[in-house]
């Protein structure tokens, strides 16, 4: 472990001058994007936050006040298990990889980029939240996730100094140069692209879109390229937390939704200041949808590809019985002539829609946690997640129109409901009418519920960010 050198890691980066002196003179021009397009004001605050410092289960984190900019953005990847072999795919039972497959070079360098591109989008979306921030803790909570995020980065840089030698460095540039929501120079993957301006998105992207990430860093953390499986592994340990961030926001919205629709006389929480159910469920079938699109396309011949390689594999692949994927197919409902027709694809192109499934599973109990609250208030309403073929773009779904059980349906009758089942403008006027900061110790917004409790054992009272 090398935790004080001006890169901490656990890598012995000290053992390798040249790739060493690369990430050294990568790290100013991180620093620069942060300084630039990282979040906005709170530069010179001290935040309460945790930093990485080292990868036992146990005792990995440390708390401590820390000016954003110094964040200690370090280098981590899960002990390597000795004699590890290859999981899945045509290459099963070989020995992992320690270095890339130059037949395997250009796939695995997308792959790595492509999960490298939404870390530094996230916080470019996030980047002015801080203003608006519902509490002190939220707004610790926020930077948490933007400085690990940036950690995230540093992972794939990582990588792509290390084993990609000149391309993985212009890629490394381009991560800095790329831009959230830029027609220009835009970032890879949709969701990534769609500003998050308001805290009722930020709940749901880290509850939707993190979640997709965890599971994209699950099937990562199965590649027989071991760097890579090593440092997704670490990295679903801060993951956790981002997603902990969304859910419990999320709880907090409805927990305080329902009060107030006790103390209304007509049920008009908006009368009150509150956040309605029915924006509620729009958001969620929002974020939910764009963030299902991030799986790719139901059959995908780059999912069959990855998985056929051996660079990509399912979320807890050991736990499948058949890890070759050759005979098995699944069977999913095709679109054809405005009609849904049962097919089965080969299992191999329809890998993205396996660990799609996984995701959903993992969303749904989510929302049986939320509706769990909203039944302990005695209100009859239940969230839903809409049917995956809900509002898509991408994969075979994308372009067509569905209502959010799934049905299809016409242009112009979804036209005519669309503001039922998504924001319309005044909903996300409403909701942003009601972002006024708050961040004295202890006070919380009326829109939301305090936390049941507060960070590494501290009250909710306590200085989480020392304004400067
Ligand atoms: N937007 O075969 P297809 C996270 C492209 S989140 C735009 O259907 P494939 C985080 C695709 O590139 C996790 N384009 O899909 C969360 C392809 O382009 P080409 C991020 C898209 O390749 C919160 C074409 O459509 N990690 O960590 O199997 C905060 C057809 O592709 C999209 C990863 O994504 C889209 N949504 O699957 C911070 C893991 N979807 O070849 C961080 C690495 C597809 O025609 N990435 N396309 O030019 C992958 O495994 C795969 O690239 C994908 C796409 C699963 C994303
Ligand atoms: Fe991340
Ligand atoms: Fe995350």
């Amino acid at each position: 472990m090398q935790l004080h050198e001006k890169i901490p890691n656990n890598v012995d980066l000290a053992g390798d001058r040249k790739l060493q002196r690369a990430l050294e003179h990568w790290q100013p021009s991180f620093l620069e994007w942060w300084k630039q397009i990282g979040p906005e004001g709170f530069q010179a605050s001290g935040v309460y936050l945790r930093t990485a410092i080292s990868v036992d289960t146990t005792g990995w984190a440390h708390f401590d006040y820390v000016k954003m900019p110094e964040y200690r953005w370090g280098i981590f990847l899960a002990p390597a298990e000795p004699g590890r072999s290859i999981g899945f795919g045509d290459n099963a039972s070989q020995t992992a990889w320690a270095e890339v497959p130059g037949e395997y070079r250009n796939l695995l360098r997308r792959l790595i980029v492509t999960q490298a591109d939404t870390e530094p989008a996230s916080v470019e979306q996030q980047r002015r939240l801080g203003r608006t921030a519902p509490s002190m803790y939220d707004l610790r909570n926020l930077f948490q996730v933007n400085v690990e995020e940036g950690r995230h980065l540093w992972a794939m840089v990582y990588l792509l100094h290390g084993h990609f030698g000149r391309d993985g460095r212009e890629e490394a540039e381009a991560l800095l140069a790329r831009r959230s929501g830029d027609p220009d120079r835009p970032r890879i993957l949709g969701a990534f692209n769609a500003p998050i301006d308001d805290w009722l998105s930020f709940y749901m992207f880290t509850m939707f879109t993190d979640r997709d990430g965890k599971y994209q860093l699950l099937a990562l953390a199965e590649s027989g390229f071991d760097p890579l499986a090593r440092t997704t592994r670490f990295m679903l340990t801060e993951e956790a937390h981002h997603m902990f961030v969304g859910e419990t926001g999320i709880r907090r919205v409805v927990k305080r939704t329902c009060e107030l629709m006790r103390q209304a006389p007509d049920g008009d929480v908006r009368s009150l200041g509150g956040i309605d159910l029915a924006s509620l469920q729009k958001y969620v079938n929002f974020w939910y949808s764009v963030s299902l699109d991030l799986f790719g396309g139901e059959i995908s011949s780059n999912a069959a590809e990855y998985f056929a390689c051996g660079l990509k594999g399912r979320a807890n692949e050991k736990a499948c019985e058949d890890h070759l994927a050759l005979s098995g197919s699944y069977r999913m409902p095709v679109p054809e002539g405005g009609r849904l027709v049962e097919k089965d694809v080969p299992l191999r192109n329809a890998m993205n829609e396996v660990l799609r499934d996984a995701y959903i599973d993992d969303n749904q109990r989510g929302v049986e946690m939320w509706n769990k609250t909203i039944a302990e208030h005695g209100i009859d309403f239940r969230l839903k997640l809409p049917s995956r073929r809900f509002n898509r773009r991408i994969g075979i779904y994308a372009g067509l129109l569905f209502t959010p059980e799934g049905e299809p349906m016409a242009r112009e009758e979804f036209d005519r409901r669309r503001d039922e089942w998504l924001p319309s403008e005044p909903d996300r006027d409403y909701v942003r009418s009601l972002m006024q900061p708050v961040i004295e110790p202890g006070r919380i917004a009326g829109w939301i519920a305090p936390p049941t409790k507060g960070i590494n054992g501290k009250p909710l009272e306590f200085e989480y960010v020392r304004l400067a």
